[in-house]
């Protein structure tokens, strides 16, 4: 037998290949050495720093599995994931920032914009020049976004578009706005716009007093009679499944993802309770404490594995959007789960911001709710088994 490592219990690490542990590596590097120094003030201070794009972009995070040909680094999912748990062990506002770019923008130019398109938007959107946003929600529409109210009005040589997004991360900032419409040219069936920061009629007002994922920067998107062309719209999207299409990229990013916060609250649980003693002994020799460490490693190690799982079955086209249903509903749940464990754990110094543990415990309130709600996602699984809808 060999050694039991705790911190890799079914030895995830031996699983990826040398390219994968090489993009993980770098990640992590560039994530501890620049990210986690300034994740205190940002989050403080409800800032999100613009650079982050150019540094991720220069390091060719942005838009991982994006083909070379328009600037992506044509990596695998696995990759991807591997990249997005290393962000959101610092921060889930940072694995946001990444998740909207990479999955929900440069993905929805990719799959269904044309070459044109993919030409003008995906390079720039690479190297972090251009920040992108995904406006689906609504003020009234948020689990439900077929009954959006956003409509595209046909007229000479293009659309008038006029609706309300909201809850949209990065759309205050937003160079590029992916918006969801429905068209009256395409028998009232969902499309998605490409629109450029400057349009007459548009205007993004920020949300302030966020008590969750401060470090990422969250708007409205107001469309008032916005004239676009045809080459705004893309015209390989029709239909719900077009937004659902990002979705299932970015939710599985946010498998791995949350499983990086968690990490987080995990190690930081353990270190914390060895070194601090009560009754004169460390807290960590108590079978109280031992318990919540195992069940945070068995939980972790699991939602990995799934994940990991999920993202060779992605590489090898062999997947069910159901698939990912279960593994972000699983590991934001139990993610959020642990972070609160870790902050009981840490005792008061768990509410201080020193220690992070509570800072991850509000992010992962947004990523259980976002992506499609822990419920939303338990509606999905139920449908697949029984096959009744249940949602209205
Ligand atoms: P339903 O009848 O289920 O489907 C309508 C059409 O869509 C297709 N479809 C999918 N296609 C690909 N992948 C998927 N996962 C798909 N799910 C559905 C389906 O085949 C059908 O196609 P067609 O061609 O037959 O029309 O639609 P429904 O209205 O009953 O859907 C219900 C439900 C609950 C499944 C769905 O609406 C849902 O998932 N709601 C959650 C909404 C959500 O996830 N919103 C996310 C907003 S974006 C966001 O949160 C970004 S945060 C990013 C960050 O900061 O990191
Ligand atoms: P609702 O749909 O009103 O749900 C409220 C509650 O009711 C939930 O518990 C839900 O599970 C439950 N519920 C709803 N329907 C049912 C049902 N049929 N049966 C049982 N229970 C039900 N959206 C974007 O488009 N782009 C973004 O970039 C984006 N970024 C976000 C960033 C942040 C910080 C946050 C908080 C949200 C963001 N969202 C974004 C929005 C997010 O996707 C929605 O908040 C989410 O889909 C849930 O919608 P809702 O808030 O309207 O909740």
């Amino acid at each position: 037998p060999v050694q039991f490592n705790w911190e890799d219990p079914l030895l995830l690490e031996q699983q990826l290949t040398t390219e994968e542990r090489q993009i993980r590596d770098a990640a992590r590097a560039y994530c501890q050495d620049s990210l986690q120094p300034r994740i205190l003030s940002a989050f403080r201070e409800e800032r999100f720093d613009r650079d982050i794009y150019h540094e991720m972009g220069k390091l060719g995070l942005l838009g991982p599995t994006v083909s070379t040909k328009y600037g992506g680094a044509g990596v695998n999912h696995v990759a991807y994931g591997l990249i997005a748990r290393e962000v959101e062990r610092v921060d889930s506002g940072y694995r946001s920032a990444l998740s909207v770019q990479s999955s929900l923008v440069m993905y929805a130019i990719e799959a269904y914009g044309t070459e044109e398109q993919k030409k003008r938007y995906l390079p720039r959107l690479a190297r972090g020049e251009w920040v992108g946003c995904f406006g689906l929600t609504e003020p009234d529409h948020g689990s439900d976004p077929g009954s959006m109210k956003t409509r595209a009005r046909k007229i000479d040589g293009g659309y008038l578009l006029s609706g309300q997004k909201t809850w949209i991360t990065n759309s205050p900032i937003a160079d590029v706005l992916i918006v969801w419409a429905k068209s009256d040219a395409h028998g009232g069936k969902i499309c998605g716009f490409v629109i450029k920061r400057g349009a007459k009629g548009l205007t993004t007002p920020k949300i302030d007093g966020k008590l969750s994922l401060r470090a990422s920067v969250t708007g409205e998107i107001v469309l008032d009679e916005v004239l676009v062309t045809e080459a705004n719209l893309l015209p390989y999207a029709t239909g719900l499944a077009g937004p659902f299409g990002c979705l299932n990229k970015a939710r599985y990013g946010i498998a791995w993802g949350s499983m990086g916060a968690a990490e987080f609250c995990w190690h930081a649980a353990r270190q914390y309770t060895l070194d601090r003693k009560q009754f004169n002994k460390p807290l960590a020799a108590n079978q109280l404490i031992q318990l919540k460490l195992a069940n945070m490693q068995t939980e972790i190690t699991l939602g990995l594995q799934a994940a990991l799982q999920v993202g060779r079955l992605m590489d090898s086209n062999n997947w069910a959007p159901e698939m990912v249903s279960l593994i972000k509903r699983n590991n934001c749940g139990k993610a959020l789960e642990i972070a609160r464990m870790a902050r009981d754990m840490h005792g008061a110094n768990g509410i201080s911001e020193e220690y992070g543990v509570m800072r991850h415990l509000m992010n992962l309130e947004t990523v259980n709710t976002y992506e499609g709600t822990h419920d939303i996602h338990a509606l999905i699984l139920g449908r697949a088994q029984t096959g009744i809808q249940a949602f209205f």
